[in-house]
């Protein structure tokens, strides 16, 4: 427990007439964003003391991150929702679409996860549920009602849906219908709910009932640095619905200059003593004045205030880096992960796969991971040999030994097909070099390319906001082989809604022999 000591010195002229001094505990101090690295459009449900958090996860496999934590502060992935091809059919799917904005909600001992497939054959909104948060979750169960961010509502043994979509004049709106539960049926039309505050993409609507009143909760304004959330009440959940009189409740886009932006899509819970939190998207921008972000959107957390039915989220409706409350327990230590190796992590968790996996390419080992080529590249938008974690901070260094036998096998800082930078060790007919290749839109360049001694060798990746550095090292000697701007990697630039992941990748050759990596370290500062 840390305490403030706190000297007051009064004093009449230059004669001292009072020293008295307090202690006063500290507030719990948490820094912000709560969950690091591309993390989406976070929904929250509380269950058996414990609360559950799911994100986005776009055409990345397996589908919908799934996250435990007992404090509201630190939070552990348990696993995914979507881990099988049956819920998650992503072979179509381009860049930034498949899994858009879970929500994840707990009814009579059940968990019930809705999201969209965008992209994907069946497209549909669904949702999936178990009884068990650490087993598999159910086959998807679709609904009609169309529109992205679909959310669920129970009351009564009634089960409510919406999503976004447009009223009968085409203006924006929030959709609503009651359905089946067991079967998805819609039991009502879907109905316009509210058209919110008329602030562009109007989605990531959320129904809740607290103290009598109904809230729907939306985010407006896009998801990028106008992004906000907004919301209304009433005594009905079918409205109407009045408008929240200073929304929006949160927003950063008057906050010039601060490294937190686009803060947005939320979610709200209530912890053990009654106290409300606001869950949400935001990013950090590179630097003060770079308005770039390349590590994704990611997941922060703000404590909320009722007054009079309506609610406040922060201080002042912004979203802060550094937050300090009084009610977390100050026994709560914020503990950020800072360092991630083979061994420490588990290929089921942190690991990820683009698109389809084909479990023949892969064996992922305990302190190994060997990967042969697959006939799709880095450069396509199919499903190459490639396994990736987030990039979690700005600051960080990444070491991976390669032994190189057939094509290129290395390490890619990736955004999508067309935005990544690799830096590799490849085969070519009298030998191995290593590569530095950057991947910008159509510029397809590179940068480096310097004969090996052998085909075994370690590869270094150094970030800092603005760049990545990348080495080769070579008996015992670091060599430079260049670097490039982190900006190029960016969403302003490379578009979309992920952010960079860090995948070892093996390409081209003959498809036949497998590489080898070993010794991977990520430490961030
Ligand atoms: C998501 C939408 C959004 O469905 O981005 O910021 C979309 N909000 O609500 C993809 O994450």
């Amino acid at each position: 427990i840390v305490f403030n000591l706190i000297l007051t010195v009064n004093y009449k002229s230059d004669n001292l007439t009072n020293i008295y001094y307090e202690i006063k505990r500290e507030k719990m101090i948490f820094n912000n964003p709560i969950i690091r690295g591309y993390h989406p459009d976070p929904s929250i449900c509380r269950a058996n003391g414990k609360y559950y958090l799911v994100t986005s996860s776009f055409q990345y496999f397996p589908g919908v991150t799934l996250f435990e934590s007992q404090d509201l502060i630190n939070w552990n992935q348990i696993g995914y929702c979507l881990t099988r091809k049956s819920q998650l059919e992503l072979d179509a799917v381009p860049s930034s679409c498949g899994i858009f904005a879970p929500t994840i909600r707990y009814h009579k001992g059940r968990f019930y996860m809705t999201t969209t497939n965008i992209g994907a054959p069946n497209g549909n909104n669904f949702y999936v549920w178990t009884d068990d948060i650490y087993g598999e979750w159910s086959e998807p169960i679709y609904v009609e009602q169309g529109g992205i961010d679909p959310s669920l509502f129970f009351e009564n043994e009634r089960a409510y849906f919406m999503s976004n979509g447009v009223d009968g004049n085409g203006k924006s709106a929030i959709l609503q219908c009651e359905i089946d539960i067991s079967s998805g049926k819609q039991l009502t039309k879907s109905k316009p709910i509210w058209n919110g505050t008329g602030g562009r993409y109007l989605e990531s609507p959320h129904l809740y009932k607290i103290n009598g009143y109904y809230y729907v909760m939306a985010a407006e304004g896009g998801t990028e640095y106008g992004h906000m959330v907004t919301y209304a009440r009433s005594n009905s959940l079918w409205g109407p619905f009045e408008p929240y009189p200073d929304n929006p409740v949160l927003t950063n886009r008057n906050l010039g200059g601060y490294q937190i932006q686009g803060v947005g899509h939320a979610d709200l819970v209530d912890d053990e003593n009654g106290n409300w939190w606001l869950f949400h998207l935001g990013f950090r921008q590179m630097s003060q004045w770079m308005p770039f972000h390349h590590l994704g959107r990611e997941t922060f957390l703000m404590p909320v205030d009722f007054k009079d039915g309506w609610f406040t989220v922060g201080q002042d409706g912004t979203t802060a880096a550094v937050v300090d409350t009084d009610r977390i327990s100050d026994n709560v230590k914020q503990d950020i992960k800072k360092e991630f190796t083979f061994q420490n992590t588990s290929w089921d968790m942190e690991w990820r796969f683009l698109r389809t996996v084909d479990k023949d390419n892969y064996v992922l080992g305990k302190n190994e991971l060997s990967i042969k080529s697959s006939l799709d590249t880095l450069d396509k938008c199919g499903s190459p040999s490639f396994v990736g974690m987030h990039q979690k901070e700005f600051d960080m260094d990444l070491s991976v030994n390669v032994t190189a036998n057939d094509g290129e096998a290395g390490i890619t800082m990736y955004m999508d097909e067309n935005h990544h930078y690799d830096l590799a060790v490849c085969k070519d007919s009298d030998g191995y070099n290593v590569l530095l290749k950057l991947n910008i839109g159509d510029i397809k360049h590179i940068q480096t390319c310097i004969k090996l001694k052998s085909n075994e060798i370690k590869l270094r990746v150094r970030a800092c906001p603005e760049y990545y550095e990348f080495f080769f090292i070579e008996d015992g000697i670091e060599n430079q082989l260049g670097r490039a701007q982190t900006r190029y990697l960016s969403s302003e630039v490379a578009g979309g809604f992920t952010g960079v992941v860090m995948g070892l990748y093996s390409q081209g050759g003959l498809g036949k022999t497998f590489n080898k990596f070993t010794d991977f370290i990520c430490r961030y500062k």
